[in-house]
């Protein structure tokens, strides 16, 4: 599904295409937006980020240098307590604006850390002390909001990702200590086409409309001599900034419930993870508890997804917890698990095909609650379009790369219920992201569901999927693809309360 690819990257390199050249320039972060500088004052804050480029260890031997929070990969863990007001001095050591986002919480739009929203950037070289109430409860994170473009070292293409845990005012379950996972690809490089697991979402059938669009567009694109737009790989994968094999293993005993919270803390892919002999009970995604756990045999999760699940460790032995794809294995993406007195070669065995459900997870049956409005939107790729990069549509508008507040396309009144009808147009799986909201699942490639309330859903290739939220969080509040590589190239939109 990703990518260490040589035969590519090596034409690529003889094509003189390098990851990080400037094939198009970031748009001018300073003068697009409003700037507040305002230097900390009024004692210590609760918390210090620090954002600054430093070396970090994969491997011995395998050194690379990432824009990180705090000098560590990845950023420290920020116990947060549900309701409970904190202030953050945000310290920004590069020589570029800076964006933090505090991703799956309910915040206002000047802390919310999206320039799109109107959040005043970190200024190169300087500081912001915010303050804020953290909400709701469960697993969420931080990492950098700004665009990276064709720029692989800028972005969440570099270091700029820590977990939060809300602490929920009731115990969400039974387990005997938390593990954090942090899932993380280094050193990008470009190459052509996709290679993209599509293949692993259920239900799987295709809306032949959105098909037939998507590959007419693509066949008059190649027709006319374009070739495939860019899509970026990864030579290291690590989990907690560690190859498989060198970081320290998960140490468990035979009996122990130890509640993984993984998170997916990919610029672009989408991760899955198993651990052989061992199932998953997944109690919450994106950090909101399900309406009952849900064993599974691994994970997946698109980018910026969360996944807190309990796993029964009965089953001894030395063993590799990792992705799926070998070669991602192969190239670092995994973490051993180790059994007391287990000192053998850890083990990798693939489990069980399985398929994945959002539906699976919730209520069978449609939600309760119907909408006020329902917003039809459709994502659509223009191959190539952009200096070899697909630029992305919603609606047939592409998020204008050259400016950081757009005008709204989408509005809302507060306390009223809203549909979004994703239809996705192209052939990739787009990990979907509404800021400063939850929402509902209410349909996946037509099959209804409720109660799972996420921050972040997978809507895969040429299929439907459908979520509603409440509008309770007056602002504007920013929509768009995950994936790096998307958001930067188009696909975001606003929203705005009238
Ligand atoms: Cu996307």
């Amino acid at each position: 599904m990703s990518g260490f690819h040589p035969s590519r990257r090596d034409f690529l390199k003889a094509a003189g295409v390098a990851a990080g050249t400037a094939l198009l320039s970031p748009p001018d972060l300073l003068t697009q937006s409003p700037v507040a500088v305002a230097p900390p004052s009024g004692g210590p804050a609760d918390y210090t980020l620090t954002i600054a480029t430093k070396p970090i260890e994969l491997a011995p031997n395998r050194i690379v240098s990432v824009t990180t929070y705090n000098g560590q990969f990845p950023g420290p863990l920020l116990r947060l307590k549900e309701g409970e007001r904190i202030t953050v001095d945000i310290h920004n050591q590069t020589d570029t604006p800076e964006q933090l986002h505090w991703h799956g919480q309910f915040l206002s739009t000047d802390v919310d850390g999206a320039a799109e929203e109107g959040t005043p950037f970190i200024p190169p070289h300087g500081s912001r002390r915010i303050s804020l109430v953290p909400k709701p409860s469960g697993l969420r994170f931080y990492h950098t909001h700004v665009r990276a473009g064709a720029n692989f070292a800028d972005g969440q293409y570099s270091g700029q990702v820590g977990p939060v845990y809300i602490e929920p005012k009731q115990h969400p379950g039974n387990y005997d200590r938390e593990v954090f996972l942090t899932l993380k690809e280094f050193q990008p490089t470009l190459s052509r086409g996709g290679d993209m697991a599509m293949d692993f979402l259920s239900p799987a059938q295709t809306v032949a409309q959105l098909k037939n669009s998507g590959e007419s567009r693509m066949k008059a694109s190649l027709a006319k001599g374009m070739p495939h737009g860019y899509e970026v790989g990864y030579e290291s994968f690590a989990i907690n900034g560690r190859m498989l094999g060198h970081g320290e293993p998960v140490r468990v005993k035979p009996g122990e419930r130890v509640l993984f919270h993984v998170l997916n803390g990919s610029a672009t892919e989408i991760r899955s993870l198993a651990l052989p002999g061992h199932s998953f009970s997944v109690i919450a995604m994106d950090g909101n508890p399900l309406p009952k756990p849900v064993r599974v045999p691994g994970l997946w999760l698109g980018t910026a997804e969360r996944i807190s699940a309990i796993v029964e460790m009965n089953h001894p032995g030395a063993w590799v917890m990792g992705d799926l794809a070998d070669d991602d294995r192969h190239h670092g993406m995994g973490i051993v698990v180790e059994y007391a007195g287990y000192k053998g070669k850890p083990q990798w065995i693939p489990p069980k095909p399985f398929k994945w459900n959002y539906a699976h997870f919730g209520n069978s049956g449609a939600t309760s609650a119907q909408p006020d409005e329902v917003f039809e939107m459709l994502f659509e790729k223009r191959n190539a379009a952009l200096e070899g990069f697909n630029q992305w549509t919603i609606n047939g508008v592409a998020y204008p790369m050259d400016q950081m507040m757009a005008a709204p396309s989408f509005h809302v009144r507060e306390g009223k219920r809203y549909r979004i009808r994703m239809r996705n147009a192209s052939d990739d799986i787009h990990p979907i992201h509404l800021h400063r909201h939850s929402f509902e699942l209410t349909r996946i490639a037509g099959q209804p569901t409720s109660g799972v309330v996420k921050d972040v859903v997978m809507v895969g290739g040429y299929q439907e999927a459908e979520l509603d939220f409440v509008a309770n969080n007056p602002g504007l509040t920013l929509f768009h693809c995950h994936q790096q590589l998307h958001m930067d190239f188009g696909f975001m939109t606003l929203f705005d309360y009238v």
